[in-house]
């Protein structure tokens, strides 16, 4: 095979064993990489209702046919797991050395089961693989971790680890890498703390076969050149994601105050022109000619890098006006490893408990001392930070009185940076994200408020699914970032090109299409198999206060969303999608993407509608 190595790295940490697996070049072309491999392992893999955080569950990184090449931006990496978050599918991905290491170490992924007796780092140096004592590191933050793991090995080694969130086990833990790049939203973290794995460590010095490696080089010098001449590059490198803040202000769609109300008053305190004045670097993942981490130092000076989702959740939605403080609130997630979308969400969650006198705790929005106080207790799961370690949806259920309504989460995932009292469009992408309410599938807000946000038509589903066919599947398959297309308009003609240079295959966006539709609907299949007779649509409504509870403030005061017209659009949505009015997706529909034997197996447990 070309392009791909055709190899996944078996480990059982149970066993302290470590195999390299072969795989063919019909899973290869099916599921193509990345998320596609993920969801196809899982599933097949996975005894459905086993506790996320036991021995059993599979811990996979993967990269795709494209990572570590030469070409604009394809340095990242696929976590994924069940999520002890949801019960469901999850997986995050993020910018790291370590992905690179690993495809010229000669493996496409490595999949991690069992538990070691103590902590343990999986080093891996090409052929050599080895489980090493780590004890000493447990307690260690991930900068640290990675700093000695790095002193240890080499410089070039590619490391990703987890802090104490992820050995607390806290629901929404993550992977961290290069201080500063997190992925595994739904407690990848958590997951790889249950299994004692600490760090993984990965060098590699093979060569990644590529089917034409000319039209290889000749294709990423050609990728970089033109991704450097688009007109908006110069503004993205001095804001990267941070961008979107303003954007978000101006149309009312910051989430503000556990997502109350969608614009803040100190937002231009918190923006991207407010960070520019405190930059002091920038810094990104491998492979990238766009790097877009903003540096900025801290109230304790040191360096904390900042994006738009990391600012908003830990800014405006707790009430926070001053980005130092916000900063350092996203150093300490980096560090401790933990998700800052969550953290934002379960903080802006207990000062609304705090303030309706739901809980005997005393913290007030904008309070950056409580609020460093509480994030470290959450991390450490000490007082009421041991009951927001579950996610908020956990928390609503132990609280009570009304804030099932306000506990801002899909599927039990929380949600992400866009309020979307104004959006349905969002909503909806929200409302049937892959992983739970993640803007990452389908980040359709900025279209939908350019056609027009008040409409729940047929289009803004197509939009929808159109995104994320493309995001969540193309992008996710191939394991690339996606930012170079979505931020500076670098062509998606460029990604079937890649694609027939590496491996040799000639695929239309079309048959990448196909892809993505399989790898959806099998991660629904997932979803449905875990849920089992308790699976509804309303798994995929967003949160009540969105429907219920208007904005009071900005242009848009008054709005909220309606129920009714959203229960159409979803509808709409389960009928192009080929899934039934419960979104189970039908016979048919597994039988037209290869799925009939996902389908035979998911008939034991729900009844599934021939077409
Ligand atoms: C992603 C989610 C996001 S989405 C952000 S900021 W964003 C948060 N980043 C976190 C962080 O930082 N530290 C931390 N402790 N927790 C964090 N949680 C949040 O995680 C990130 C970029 C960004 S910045 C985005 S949108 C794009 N995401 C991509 C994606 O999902 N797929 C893809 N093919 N390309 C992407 N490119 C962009 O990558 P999750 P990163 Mg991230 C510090 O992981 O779980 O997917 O959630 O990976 O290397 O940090 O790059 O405004
Ligand atoms: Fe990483 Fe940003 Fe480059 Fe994407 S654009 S690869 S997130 S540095």
């Amino acid at each position: 095979m070309y392009g791909w190595n055709g190899k996944l790295l078996r480990v059982n940490l149970t066993k302290g064993k470590a195999v390299p697996q072969k795989y063919d070049a019909e899973f290869a072309k099916t599921y193509l990489g990345g998320r596609g491999f993920a969801a196809k392992i899982l599933w097949d893999q996975l005894k459905p209702g086993l506790d996320p955080l036991s021995p059993e569950n599979l811990l996979i990184f993967a990269a795709g046919p494209l990572t570590a090449f030469s070409l604009p931006s394809s340095g990242k990496l696929l976590v994924a797991a069940k999520s002890p978050i949801t019960g469901g599918y999850g997986d995050g991905n993020m910018g790291t050395q370590a992905t690179v290491q690993m495809r010229k170490a000669g493996y496409d992924g490595i999949m991690i089961s069992g538990k070691a007796s103590k902590p343990t780092i999986l080093h891996i140096q090409d052929d050599e693989t080895e489980l090493v004592d780590a004890r000493d590191y447990w307690g260690e933050g991930t900068f640290k971790t990675e700093g000695r793991l790095k002193k240890e090995y080499s410089t070039t080694t590619g490391v990703v680890s987890i802090g104490q969130a992820g050995e607390n086990q806290v629901k929404f833990a993550n992977v961290i890498s290069q201080g500063g790049r997190g992925g595994g939203r739904p407690g990848m973290g958590a997951v790889m703390g249950s299994k004692n794995l600490k760090a993984v460590a990965v060098r590699g010095t093979k060569t990644i076969l590529a089917k034409d490696p000319e039209a290889m080089r000749t294709l990423g010098i050609e990728g970089y050149r033109e991704v450097l001449a688009k007109p908006n590059y110069d503004f993205w490198k001095r804001q990267g994601t941070m961008i979107t803040h303003e954007w978000s202000q101006e149309n009312s769609v910051l989430p503000t105050c556990n997502f109350r109300e969608g614009v803040f008053e100190k937002a231009d305190q918190i923006g991207g022109f407010a960070m520019e004045k405190i930059k002091i670097d920038n810094r990104g993942c491998p492979n990238c000619n766009m790097t877009c981490g903003n540096i900025v130092e801290d109230t304790a000076k040191l360096p904390s890098e900042l994006d738009y989702e990391n600012v908003a959740m830990l800014g405006s939605n707790i009430g926070l006006g001053n980005l130092k403080e916000v900063a350092t609130l996203n150093r300490l997630a980096d560090d401790y490893g933990v998700d800052t979308i969550s953290l934002g969400n379960a903080i802006g969650f207990a000062m609304e408990a705090s303030e309706k006198g739901l809980i005997d705790y005393k913290i007030e929005w904008g309070d950056f001392e409580e609020a460093k106080i509480l994030a470290e207790n959450i991390v450490f799961k000490r007082e009421l930070g041991d009951l927001l370690a579950d996610g908020v949806r956990s928390a609503s259920e132990k609280i009570g009185g009304d804030s099932a309504k306000w506990a801002m989460q899909v599927k039990g995932l929380e949600v992400s940076g866009y309020d979307c009292h104004t959006t349905p469009g969002m909503a909806l992408s929200y409302g049937t994200c892959s992983i739970g309410a993640h803007h990452k599938d389908a980040w359709v807000i900025s279209w939908e408020v350019s056609v027009g946000r008040e409409n729940y038509s047929a289009a803004k589903v197509d939009k929808v699914i159109e995104l994320q066919r493309l995001r969540g599947g193309v992008f996710e398959c191939f394991t690339t970032c996606r930012l170079p297309w979505v931020e500076v308009g670098f062509g998606l003609d460029w990604y079937p090109k890649f694609l027939e240079a590496a491996t040799g295959l000639s695929m239309s966006m079309d048959d990448l299409f196909i892809i993505a539709d399989r790898a959806f609907s099998l991660i629904r299949a997932f979803w449905v198999r875990e849920y089992a007779t308790s699976w509804n649509r309303s798994m995929d409504v967003p949160p009540a206060r969105w429907f219920e509870e208007p904005i009071t403030e900005g242009p848009l005061k008054g709005s909220v969303l309606d129920r009714e017209k959203y229960d159409n659009m979803l509808q709409v949505y389960y009928s192009k999608r080929g899934w039934d009015s419960q979104g189970i997706p039908t016979k048919a529909t597994l039988k037209r993407l290869g799925l009939e034997d996902v389908s035979q197996e998911l008939q034991g447990y729900v009844n599934l509608t021939p077409s």
